[in-house]
């Protein structure tokens, strides 16, 4: 089975695609380890935290030149691995596979884009049904999204999820009291995981503080919002924002960054640019347009 799963990465790995068959395959082993997680899956330091992927396959690529390749590197990846980009599926099966192939080393949490409504406006699923002329992979895939952890918490102390809080949650425990197998609510404390950004009453300076002192943390990491930079600390560190996709969408101009977390939670954030991209070419720098900023 390791021999079949190292094929298959060295596969992936060359952006060709999975058959029908081997994306059921990989889904249903990948859902049977799902299961076991924990809504808050337990991580041991050091391991590198990536924030939105989007389907950019070969700045995926270059995020493991950067930051080197898994099992030699430990990953935990903050979830919309999809959409956008033009290669979400090789991008989310390349993630999965090596989450089968290397349970202990890299973790998949959920992020807004991995759901079935969602993927349906911004491209996985129209994607899926160009490559593969029917909508199987796009459901084998969504399955596996309803089974994907909703976060994770490195040593005890750095709080890991892909939005932000909730005006629903105010312990780590209550987080794992969700019943997380469905689809993304379209409110309450899941849909706030997913989905909240840095601001205001809900999940601001004071509430953020609060809540990693309430829970003996050191700060909360999480991805979800384009930063130009690639990483931007808020409330005197107290959360960081992590943005992995670089030129996002391919127009954006942004860096990317990853967080690399030795064995005493240092930080260090490495940073990197757009990799050629075989049908659009050398990326072009060009100034973000004025609505993602
Ligand atoms: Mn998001």
């Amino acid at each position: 089975m390791q021999t079949n799963l190292d094929q298959q990465l060295e596969q992936l790995r060359r952006c060709e695609r999975l058959s029908e068959a081997q994306v059921k395959d990989l889904c249903a082993k990948a859902r049977d380890l799902l299961v076991e997680e924990s809504n808050i899956q337990r991580i041991d330091s050091p391991v590198t935290i990536c924030g939105d992927i989007h389907g950019q396959f070969h700045d995926l690529l270059e995020l493991f030149r950067v930051g080197g390749m898994c099992p030699e590197t430990n990953y935990l990846f903050l979830g919309d691995f999809v959409d956008r980009g033009m290669y979400s599926v090789e991008t989310f099966l390349l993630l999965l596979t090596l989450k089968v192939r290397y349970p202990d080393r890299i973790t998949l949490i959920r992020g807004n884009h991995e759901s079935r409504q969602i993927t349906q406006v911004y491209g996985f699923y129209d994607e899926c049904f160009r490559k593969y002329g029917n909508a199987n992979v796009w459901r084998y895939c969504c399955d596996v999204f309803d089974y994907l952890s909703l976060s994770a918490v490195v040593d005890g102390r750095v709080f890991c999820v892909h939005g932000g809080l909730s005006p629903n949650i105010l312990t780590l425990d209550q987080i794992r009291t969700i019943d997380r197998n469905q689809e993304v609510p379209h409110d309450g404390a899941m849909c706030d995981l997913l989905w909240s950004d840095p601001d205001g009453f809900l999940f601001g300076d004071d509430v953020v503080k609060n809540f990693v002192h309430n829970n003996g943390l050191d700060f909360i990491a999480r991805a979800h919002q384009l930063i130009l930079e690639g990483y931007k600390q808020m409330f005197d560190a107290a959360v960081v924002t992590v943005w992995s996709a670089p030129n996002y969408c391919y127009r954006c101009g942004n860096i990317a960054s990853i967080l690399q977390l030795d064995d005493a939670l240092n930080q260090k954030y490495a940073t990197f640019e757009a990799a050629p991209h075989p049908e659009l070419g050398m990326p072009v720098k060009r100034p973000a347009p004025d609505y993602f900023l």
